[in-house]
């Protein structure tokens, strides 16, 4: 009788695993679509799936997580089967009258209950202390690339050593990092609290103001892997992405390389530029050599990015254009205003960005 139901509750345990297994990694689900053009579009719940991490301490966190899981599984599948046996095995039958026996205290199983969940608790706090010591480490591993994350309703900066001796890269939104190399990052924020979330990298860890929080990852597969802002931090909370290209080693430093050019400067599109300069555009987009606002995202090489808007939409000239004569209807409430260009100015600035490669 007894083994029967030790089967009983193996089997129970084998089915969960299993159904729970296959869910994972074969999601197909599309992520919720703010805009029709929405650069998250194909996105599938897979890539945002921390069960299927590409960075080293993104590995410790799904084992955590599976240990957790497993033993919580197994905790209510021994409740509830003590319940349900309890209620078949000993439940009222016609030829009984009265109360059933009183049963008060009992030194064995009182033991039993108070002993096994101490064990149970002393040994996941033991595995979470583990896994906290690699997610969470003092200082830079070796090797590390250092990147400034600065986070801006509802966008991200980011800041890292550029070619040579104390020049700093400037770019927004988009990280590019390369592959098997340990990355540092130093989390602050420019306004309110953020948080800084990209499953299949790392754990979130929040972007506070005044205050720098650090947080690493090492990535192991070349790909985009896409986040999101994960504390609410206003109205476009939900369209402040992250999106994380890892690259080899070879493409980065061209990467890096290209990006500490100087602006491209197309004599053909000096018109734009001009117009650039005449309407507050300078005042809050830097673009090396022509303007040094800060508050907005860097444009000197706008083109290298996929999309704009942290995400929001694709980049290209529709999109471009649509977002500068109103970004209010791509992204609204975003700190952008619409500076009501003409239809001729706008041709002129969206033909000077596209030359900013
Ligand atoms: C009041 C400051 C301000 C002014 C003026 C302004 N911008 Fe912006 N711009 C921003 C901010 C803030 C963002 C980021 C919005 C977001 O993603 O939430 C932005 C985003 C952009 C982007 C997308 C960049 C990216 O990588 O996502 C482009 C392109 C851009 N602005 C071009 C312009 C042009 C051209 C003008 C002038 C016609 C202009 N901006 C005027 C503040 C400004
Ligand atoms: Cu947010």
């Amino acid at each position: 009788m007894r083994f029967s139901w030790f089967l009983f509750i193996l089997a129970g345990c084998w089915c969960f695993a299993t159904t729970s297994a296959s869910a994972v990694g074969e999601g197909t689900a599309v992520v919720c679509a703010p805009t029709v053009q929405d650069a998250t579009a194909n996105i599938n719940a897979g890539d945002l799936n921390m069960f299927n991490p590409v960075s080293v301490p993104a590995y410790e966190i799904r084992e955590l997580a599976w240990l957790v899981f497993a033993v919580s599984a197994a905790i209510f599948v021994v409740v509830e089967g003590v319940l349900i046996w309890s209620i078949v095995r000993f439940r009222k039958r016609a030829h009984e009258t009265g109360e059933p026996v009183q049963v008060f205290g009992s030194n064995p199983v009182e033991l039993a209950w108070t002993i096994i969940p101490c064990i149970i608790v002393f040994v996941l706090g033991l595995a979470t202390l583990r896994t906290i010591r690699e997610v969470q480490l003092e200082s830079p591993p070796a090797g590390a690339l250092e990147v400034d994350v600065i986070g801006h309703q509802w966008w991200w900066e980011y800041r890292m050593p550029g070619t040579v001796a104390d020049s700093t890269l400037v770019t927004a939104n988009e990280l590019i990092v390369p592959v098997g190399r340990p990355v540092w990052l130093n989390l602050q924020s420019a306004d309110v609290i953020h948080s800084w979330w990209v499953p299949r990298l790392a754990g979130k860890t929040d972007v506070i103001p005044n205050h720098v929080n650090h947080l690493w990852f090492q990535a192991e597969t070349v790909g985009t892997y896409l986040g999101q802002c994960a504390e609410y931090c206003g109205n476009q909370h939900a369209n402040m992405l992250l999106r994380v290209r890892v690259v080899t080693t070879e493409e980065f430093d061209a990467w890096r390389t290209a990006q500490m050019q100087p602006a491209v400067v197309d004599e053909s599109v000096a018109e734009g530029r001009a117009c650039f300069l005449q309407f507050a555009c300078m005042n809050c987009h830097t673009i090396d050599g022509i303007s040094s606002g800060s508050f907005g995202p860097n444009l000197t090489h706008l083109m290298s990015r996929e999309t704009i808007g942290a995400g929001v939409v694709p980049l290209n000239p529709t999109t471009l254009r649509a977002w500068i004569d109103d970004p209010q209807n791509l992204k609204v409430g975003c700190n952008m205003p619409s500076l009501k260009l003409d239809a001729a100015q706008l041709d002129s600035v969206v033909a000077y960005l596209l030359t900013l490669k």
